[in-house]
């Protein structure tokens, strides 16, 4: 079985450069996008074939994509979602024209990953992300000025309160039905173009501000992936996200679920502080409160053959970048990643 150790890319703007990634031991391609396009627009061939050139000239492979972001009106389900979803089914058919073979979505409302803290002090001097429920429903989402990686930062406020405004009418019941529709068009896109659909957990796995989230637990993953059960129609298993529920039993959840329905693995270490809390550690299983080992085994044992990624990470050793997606500590975590799948895989033959 061949896993595929890969690195998110942000693009020519990030810090990071990809002759720095290519150094990295063992790793194989980059998790980008392109960023530059609205979402909901169709994204030009030549940007996905710019990023795939970039990556070739470092040695390394542009297979995954993260993300191809979902419009709020389609996770609404407002009359111009048809038109915006025929739009996605053509970005997957390009995409996968450019060699791409896994894509990552969510379907969180308004709102992508949330931390209530983006420098928490850690004991060893480094600092990372974290969220603290108190902290968080002090919040106003409207007037709040955070902003992380990968949110799409094109609403004005104003804009904003609308569009949290339209969500007062949206039952988690009626985003299960959007989704649903969401996958019935796309899906059959992706089966012919050998293009696997990966949908990353919400993070945290609960709902907030009002807000409904769905793809939260292994109940709610098991409905999903029946909602059109096709291979096409997987998973980002991300265990920072879904690990922060402290119902979800990691290895388990995939041991149930099957190799064959998780693309994609976001492996990462969260340290569980409180009933709804938690800060982002370094990756090994002893800094935080996830194994690790038991997570990897259970998807070598699964038959997972698809690509894995460091998540965040910790900021380490004076570096200044994109929270959580800085170099070194995230370089760190593929590193003791690629060792405990050699370990496992040759356990296990
Ligand atoms: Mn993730």
């Amino acid at each position: 079985m061949n896993m595929k150790m890969t690195f998110r890319w942000y693009g020519e703007k990030d810090p990071v450069s990809l002759s720095h990634i290519r150094q990295i031991p063992c790793m194989t391609g980059i998790v980008s996008a392109v960023y530059e396009v609205p979402v909901g627009e169709v994204w030009p061939m030549e940007k996905i074939e710019a990023i795939k050139s970039a990556a070739a000239a470092n040695g390394l492979e542009f297979e995954v994509v993260e993300s191809v972001p979902v419009h709020e009106h389609i996770k609404l389900g407002t009359p111009d979602s048809s038109r915006l979803i025929d739009n996605y089914c053509e970005n997957v058919r390009r995409l996968s024209k450019a060699g791409v073979k896994v894509i990552c979505y969510n379907f969180m409302p308004v709102f992508d990953w949330l931390r209530s803290e983006l420098e928490s002090q850690l004991p060893d001097g480094s600092n990372a992300l974290a969220y603290r429920h108190a902290q968080v429903l002090a919040m106003n989402p409207a007037e709040s000025e955070l902003s992380l990686p990968g949110w799409d930062e094109s609403y004005t406020k104003a804009e904003l309160k609308g569009l949290l405004k339209q969500y007062e009418d949206l039952s988690a019941e009626g985003l299960w039905n959007n989704v649903r529709r969401f996958l019935e068009a796309v899906i059959p896109v992706a089966e012919e173009s050998g293009v696997k659909m990966a949908i990353h957990p919400d993070d945290p796995p609960w709902p907030i501000f009002g807000l409904p989230r769905i793809i939260t637990g292994m109940e709610n993953l098991d409905r999903f992936l029946k909602l059109v059960d096709s291979e096409a129609n997987g998973l980002t298993f991300c265990i920072g996200s879904l690990g922060a529920g402290r119902q979800n039993d990691l290895p388990k959840m995939i041991r149930t679920i099957g190799g064959s329905r998780i693309h994609f693995a976001h492996l990462r270490n969260i340290k569980l502080s409180g009933e709804l809390d938690f800060e982002e550690s370094a990756h090994p299983s002893a800094c935080g409160s996830l194994d690790m080992y038991e997570v990897v085994k259970a998807l070598y044992d699964s038959g997972f053959d698809g690509y894995i990624r460091p998540d965040h990470g910790r900021m380490i050793w004076g570096e200044k970048g994109r929270y959580g997606y800085g170099l070194y500590d995230r370089a760190l975590g593929a590193a003791y990643l690629t060792g405990l799948w050699e370990a496992v895989s040759k356990a296990g033959k």
